[in-house]
C-alpha cells in the first residue's frame, strides 16, 4: 500500500481541459447559440483545441457530465440525405442504420462526404452535430437521433463548430430541434441486434467520429472475406481499454460471445460463454453454503402488492424500480402484481408460519433466481441490468452471535469467490451508517477495485438483520423457557455481476482474459495443418490431437480441441484470445515428428514447448500458476491506487489520480454527507453547481475495513478534525 506521500507522486493525467466562457460572447456569431438563447436553454459553453474525432473530444470535454454524440451523415441517392446522431458507442455500419432508418432492404446508404456535409449543413468535417440542422434551410436533411440520448441529462454538443462545446440538457434538443424545423426521426438502437462480428480486417482505424465521418464500408470488407472464410469472419477489439474503458468494455463482452442485446433496454442475453462462467460460480458456492448448513429452495417471482408494502418504510426508497403486471391479456387484474427486486417480503411471511418453535432454527433458506429492479440509470452488462441473476440467502437464528457468525461466514464465501475462482481481491468491511441496508443493523461487503476506470464496486453483501424483520412480520416463537422470542435475522447476496468486474479487471486490448477456475474451456487446442501436408501427416496430426485431448480430460481439464477445416490457424489463435481461453495448444507437424506440445499463456503471451509426456500435469500446473499471477497483477494495480490521506487538501488529488483512499474518520453521517458534497465541489472547481449532481465525481465510503490499520489515541479525523474512531475507505463508485 502506498502512504499519502505517494499520492503527490503519481501522474497526472495528459488531458488539456476545456475552459468555460461566457456563453453570450458568442452568441451574436453564432447562430445554434444564438437559437438556443432565445429558446432559453440553460447551457455552458466551453472552449477547447479543435477536436475534429471524437477520441479527440473525449481528450477535451470528457470529463464534463453527460455525454458525446457520433454524427454521421448518410445519403442514399434515391432515398435522400439523413444525419443521424447517437450515444458515441453505437454501431454505425451502414446495413444496422438503414434497418434502424426503416429504409427497406433495396437502400444503398453511403457516408456523404464532405463537400455534400458543407453544401446541405454548412459545417466542416469535425464539427456537425444535430445543431447544424439549423443551417438546413432547405429541409434536404432527415435528422435521426438515438432515443437513449433523449433519455440522458445532459448532453453536449458541437455549435456548429470543432473547438467549442456546449453542454445542454438533452430535452431542451428536442426544443431546439422543433424550433428550427427539424423534428426528428427517434431511432431505438436496441431494438436491432448489434451487428454480428463480421467485418474481417482488423480496422484499426475505427477512431474518428463524434463527428461526422466516412467510413470505409465495413459491409464491403466483410463481403470479401466471407468468400475466404466461409460461416463468419473475426473482428479484432479495435479500441483500447485505457483510451476508451467504457467502449472496450462493450467489445470485449459482445466479441467474446459473452453478451448479447435485447430489445428491451437494460436486459441482456447471457450466452453459453458467459453462463457457464456463472454456473462455475455457483457450483463451488452452492456446495458451499449448503456445508453452512443452508438448504435451497425456490419461492415465486410475484409479489401481491399487500406483501410488498408490509415492509413499507424500507420499500419507500426502491418504489421506483419496482416493476407492475397489470394485466392478463386485455384484462386488468384485479390489483396489480409486483415482479420480485428481492424476496424478503416473499418469504418472511413463510418465515413467520414455520418458525414456531426453538427447535425450528436455525432456519437457513437461499434461492438461485432472477429479479427484476427498473432503474433508470444508464444501464451496462453484468454491472447493472434491470433483470439480473442471484442468490439470495435468508436465515434465522436464535441468538446474535449465531446469525452474526452466518454473516461472516458467507462474507468469507464471498471473499472466496472473487479472489480464488475470479481472481479479483477484494476488501472485506462494514458499511457505514450512510451505506448500510436500511431494513438491518449491520451490512457487510467485499469491495473490489477496476484498475481500468478508477471506480470501486460492490461486490456483494451480508446483511445483520437484527429484529428489524422479525418485528415488522411478526416471527415469533417459543424458547427453550417457554416465553416468546423474536429470532436474529440475516440475508445476503451475490449477483452475475461479479462477472463484469471480473471482466474490466483482467480483460485486455485482444479481448476477455479469464481466470482458469471459471474458464468455461481451459486449454483449446489447435492443429496447424497446411493444405500443402499430405493426408498421412493429416491424419497423423489429428489422431496426435486427440490423444492429447483425452489425456487432458481424464486429467479434468476443461479442453476444447478446435479441428475445423475452414479457419486458418492464425484466425483460431485470435478467435479464442478473444474468448480469453486460459492456454492455447498448438501443435504442428514438427511437434509430431518430436513428440512435443507449444503452450502459449493467454495472460502474459509466454510460450514454452513441452514433451507430451509431461503435458497434462504441466498444464495443470500453468493453469493454477495462471490464476496465481492474475491475481496477484490485479492486487498489485489495487494496492497501487489504495492510498492513506490524513488531511483534507491530499484527498480530492488523490480522487483524481484514480487512488481508494483510506482516512481517519470520525465516521459521522454529517460528515460523510459533507465529504460527498466537497469533493464532489472540489472536484467540479470552476464549474458551477447548479443542477449538476455530478455524483460521479463525489467521494463514496466503500466501507470500514476489518482490516484496520493502528489508530493511535488522539489521532485526527481527515475532515472534521475530531478525534477519528475508525479507518475508512473512500472512492468514487459504480
Ligand atoms: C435491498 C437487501 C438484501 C437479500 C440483500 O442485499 C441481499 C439479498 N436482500 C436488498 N434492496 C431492497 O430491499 C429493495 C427493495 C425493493 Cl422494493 C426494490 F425495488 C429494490 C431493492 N433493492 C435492494
Amino acid at each position: 500500500m502506498a502512504d499519502a506521500s505517494g499520492v503527490a507522486s503519481l501522474s497526472l493525467q495528459d488531458k488539456e481541459p476545456a475552459v468555460e466562457m461566457a456563453a453570450g460572447a458568442e452568441v451574436g456569431e453564432n447562430a445554434s447559440l444564438a437559437k438556443l438563447q432565445e429558446l432559453n436553454v440553460a447551457l455552458k459553453l466551453y472552449q477547447h483545441p479543435e477536436a475534429t474525432t471524437i477520441d479527440e473530444q473525449v481528450q477535451h470535454v470528457g470529463h464534463l457530465q453527460g455525454v458525446l454524440t457520433k454524427n454521421l451523415l448518410l445519403r442514399d441517392k434515391k432515398i435522400g440525405t439523413f444525419l443521424v446522431t447517437a450515444l458515441h458507442d453505437r454501431p454505425t455500419d451502414t446495413k444496422t442504420l438503414a434497418k434502424l432508418l426503416k429504409l427497406g432492404g433495396k437502400a444503398n446508404l453511403r457516408f456523404a462526404d464532405e463537400k455534400i456535409l458543407e453544401s446541405l449543413l454548412k459545417v466542416k468535417r469535425g464539427a456537425v452535430s444535430a445543431l447544424a440542422v439549423l443551417n438546413d434551410t432547405e429541409n434536404a436533411v432527415t435528422l435521426a437521433i438515438d432515443k437513449a440520448l433523449l433519455e440522458q441529462s445532459t448532453i453536449n454538443l458541437h455549435p456548429l463548430r470543432n473547438d467549442r462545446t456546449v453542454s445542454m440538457p438533452a430535452a431542451a434538443l428536442l426544443t431546439y430541434l422543433k424550433a428550427v424545423g427539424h423534428e426528428p426521426v427517434v431511432l431505438d438502437f436496441d431494438s436491432v441486434p448489434a451487428p454480428a462480428p463480421t467485418a474481417a480486417p482488423l480496422k484499426k482505424d475505427k477512431k474518428s467520429n463524434g463527428n461526422c465521418e466516412r467510413e470505409d464500408g465495413g459491409a464491403a470488407a466483410a463481403k470479401k472475406t466471407a468468400t475466404v472464410v466461409p460461416g463468419g469472419t473475426l473482428l479484432g477489439i479495435d479500441v483500447s481499454k485505457k483510451d476508451n474503458f467504457a467502449l472496450w468494455y462493450t467489445r470485449v463482452i459482445t466479441y467474446s460471445e459473452m453478451i448479447d442485446y435485447y430489445d428491451i433496454s437494460g436486459c441482456y442475453i447471457l450466452r453459453p460463454w458467459a453462463y457457464s462462467m456463472w454456473e462455475s460460480i455457483q457450483r463451488w458456492l452452492d456446495a458451499e453454503i449448503k456445508e453452512l448448513g443452508v438448504e435451497n429452495a425456490y419461492f415465486p417471482l410475484f409479489v401481491s402488492k399487500g406483501a410488498l408494502e408490509r415492509e413499507k418504510d424500507h420499500v419507500e426508497g426502491f418504489a421506483p424500480e419496482v416493476a407492475w403486471v397489470t394485466k392478463s391479456g386485455d384484462t386488468d387484474l384485479p390489483e396489480p402484481i409486483a415482479v420480485r427486486p428481492t424476496s424478503e417480503t416473499i418469504m418472511y411471511p413463510l418465515f413467520k408460519k414455520w418458525i414456531r418453535s426453538h427447535r425450528d432454527l436455525p432456519l437457513c433458506l437461499n434461492q438461485w433466481s432472477n429479479v427484476v429492479r427498473w432503474e433508470f440509470k444508464y444501464p451496462t452488462p453484468f454491472l447493472r441490468s434491470r433483470e439480473f441473476l442471484w442468490q439470495e440467502g435468508h436465515t434465522a437464528h436464535a441468538s446474535f452471535d449465531e446469525s452474526q457468525q452466518m454473516v461472516r461466514d458467507i462474507l468469507d464465501l464471498y471473499k472466496q469467490v472473487y479472489q480464488d475462482l475470479l481472481a479479483v481481491p477484494v476488501i472485506q468491511g462494514r458499511k457505514t451508517e450512510m451505506e448500510r441496508f436500511p431494513g438491518g443493523d449491520i451490512t457487510t461487503t467485499v469491495e473490489a477495485y477496476i484498475h481500468g476506470s478508477g471506480r470501486s464496486i460492490q461486490g456483494a453483501t451480508s446483511h445483520n438483520l437484527g429484529q428489524n424483520f422479525g418485528k415488522m412480520f411478526d416471527i415469533q416463537y417459543e424458547d427453550k423457557a417457554g416465553g416468546h422470542a423474536i429470532p436474529w435475522q440475516t440475508s445476503w447476496g451475490i449477483t452475475t455481476r461479479s462477472i463484469g468486474v471480473m471482466v474490466m479487471a483482467h480483460g485486455d486490448d485482444k479481448g476477455l482474459v479469464l481466470p482458469p477456475r471459471v474458464a468455461p474451456k481451459q486449454v483449446v487446442v489447435i492443429p496447424i495443418v497446411k493444405a500443402s501436408l499430405s493426408m498421412e501427416k493429416k491424419e497423423a496430426l489429428q489422431a496426435y490431437a486427440m490423444r492429447l485431448v483425452a489425456s487432458l480430460k481424464r486429467g479434468k481439464v476443461r479442453v476444447h480441441l478446435d479441428d475445423r477445416d475452414n479457419y486458418t490457424p492464425g484466425w483460431k489463435y485470435n478467435h479464442w484470445e478473444q474468448k480469453g481461453v486460459p492456454l492455447r495448444l498448438e501443435i504442428g507437424p514438427l511437434d509430431l515428428e518430436k513428440g512435443t506440445v507449444r503452450v502459449v499463456r493467454r495472460d502474459d503471451g509466454s510460450k514454452e514447448d513441452m514433451a507430451e509426456g509431461v503435458v497434462v500435469e504441466t498444464v495443470l500446473q500453468r493453469l493454477n500458476q495462471i490464476h496465481k499471477d492474475m491475481f496477484e497483477r490485479c492486487k498489485a494495480q489495487r494496492d497501487e491506487k489504495l492510498v492513506r490521506v490524513t488531511e483534507w487538501k491530499d484527498f480530492v488529488p488523490a480522487l483524481e489520480k484514480k487512488c481508494i483512499v483510506l482516512t481517519p474518520f470520525v465516521n459521522e453521517t454529517e460528515w460523510e454527507e459533507e465529504v460527498k458534497r466537497r469533493s464532489r465541489e472540489e472536484a467540479l472547481a470552476g464549474e458551477a453547481e447548479d443542477d449538476r449532481t455530478a455524483t460521479s465525481v463525489a467521494a463514496k465510503t466503500l466501507c470500514i475495513p476489518f482490516d484496520q490499520p493502528e489508530l493511535p489515541a488522539g489521532t485526527k479525523c481527515f475532515v472534521s478534525g475530531k478525534e477519528a474512531t475508525c479507518w475508512v475507505l473512500w472512492g468514487r463508485s459504480y
